[in-house]
């Protein structure tokens, strides 16, 4: 769940990302590489990649507290949150989160979405992942 949690906060990075926060149901059918209405593992962990271009404003192939000093200014709470998550996902512990160390990353959205964890999100789980998204957002 502490997981789950920090990946979200990862998402409110950028407005676009923030976007997908409000909606996972929508970034999961966004994942959908191939379009052909599943969304298998690799397919989310490499639109999960391609987030991660977008968040690593200094271009330097990995995310590091550099990156959100802009964001440090306008949102210090969610720039603190990203930073712990840096923490929770840099393994060798230099500070920085590498391509290679964001895809070993847990993927808490996906596993959740897959009910029958056959590694693939099928129309059906997609559709009561949506449906229980949807749900939740009325509830608050
Ligand atoms: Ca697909
Ligand atoms: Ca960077
Ligand atoms: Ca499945």
């Amino acid at each position: 769940m502490r997981n789950f949690l920090i990946a979200a906060a990862l998402l409110t990075a950028t407005p676009a990302l923030a976007q997908m926060q409000r909606d996972p149901g929508a970034m999961l059918a966004g994942a959908d590489g191939n379009g052909d209405g599943m969304i298998t593992r690799a397919e989310f962990v490499q639109s999960r990649a391609a987030r991660f271009e977008k968040a690593d404003r200094n271009k330097d192939g990995a995310l590091s507290r550099d990156d959100f000093k802009r964001l440090a200014r306008f949102r210090p709470e969610a720039a603190e949150r990203l930073n712990a998550l840096i923490d929770e996902l840099d393994t060798n512990g230099d500070g920085r989160v590498t391509r290679d160390e964001m895809a070993r990353a847990p993927t808490p959205i996906f596993d959740r979405a897959d009910t029958n964890g056959d590694g693939t999100i099928d129309r059906a789980e997609l559709a009561a992942f949506k449906a229980q998204a949807a749900a939740r957002k009325q509830q608050r």
